[in-house]
């Protein structure tokens, strides 16, 4: 037997991600609306190879890099996945995480997801974009496939603010999509990407759909120029430290 328990805005109840599910006359932009809010952890965990790994590793470099008396920033935070890991694996005395997201109804939901957890360092949240916010005495920030959704001209002034906020020896985590300079590895990295959410249930219709809504919305970069920009801005010591298909997540040191 089975039942339909779409709402009408698309979502699934159960938090099963059906946004693209249906042929839509015309796709939009992508938002992060409540829509998106309300099917976020699925979406994103059948979307991106890698992201409970990457999420539970930034937990593994806070407790390395998080130092006493600092920040630790969560740009584009969404539900807080990040902050969680990070909050649970500090080992630093008198740390505050200071979590920022554009989306007033993401930062609601984190806001909830925040005062139902018992971690016991500060968790400051923020609704504001994040090339508004002033980065200082940071020991850690994270951008986990955040600036992928900056413009391109928009991403030095970014990195620059951050390096300059960061303590010598603080760490930046740069998760993005990625693109690829050489043609047919770059087909074959998005068909695999393509593959990998076609088995997590995904149809066609929704890939393509999702596809279209993201277009000029996300802009992924090859990683040379993500390398080149953190050394431009000052970072000393740059490299990839995880990668799946076309996502990769790098860390720098100041
Ligand atoms: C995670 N880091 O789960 N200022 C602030 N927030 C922004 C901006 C901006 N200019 N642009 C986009 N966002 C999360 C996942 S999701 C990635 C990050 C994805 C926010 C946007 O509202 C959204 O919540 C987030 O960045 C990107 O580890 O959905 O692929």
């Amino acid at each position: 037997m089975s039942f339909d328990n779409s709402a009408s805005d698309g979502t699934h109840k159960n938090g099963e991600d059906k946004l693209f599910a249906s042929p839509l006359g015309e796709v939009t932009g992508f938002r992060f609306d409540q829509s998106v809010v309300e099917v976020f952890p699925d979406m994103i965990k059948r979307s991106v190879p890698g992201y409970a790994t990457i999420i539970s590793m930034i937990g593994n470099l806070a407790e390395r890099y998080a130092s006493s008396n600092s920040h630790c920033y969560d740009l584009g935070c969404s539900l807080g996945a990040a902050t969680l890991a990070m909050r649970h694996r500090i080992l630093a005395s008198d740390c505050e995480i200071i979590a920022v997201d554009n989306s007033e109804a993401m930062i609601q939901r984190c806001q909830t997801v925040i005062d139902a957890d018992s971690g016991e360092v500060p968790v400051q949240l923020v609704c504001s974009d994040l090339q508004q916010v002033a980065i200082s005495n940071a020991s850690v920030v994270v951008l986990n496939f955040t600036l992928q959704f900056i413009h391109p001209e928009q991403r030095q002034d970014i990195l620059a603010n951050i390096y300059q906020g960061l303590n010598p020896g603080g760490v930046l985590i740069l998760s993005e999509k990625v693109t690829f300079g050489d043609q047919p590895h770059d087909e074959l990295m998005i068909e695999l990407h393509h593959n990998f959410k076609s088995a997590n249930g995904y149809s066609d219709l929704e890939i393509a759909q999702k596809r279209s809504a993201l277009e000029n919305v996300l802009i992924p970069e090859t990683l040379d120029t993500h390398r080149q920009r953190l050394k431009d801005v000052g970072f000393a010591s740059t490299d990839v430290w995880f990668q799946c298909f076309n996502f990769a997540s790098l860390i720098a040191i100041k």
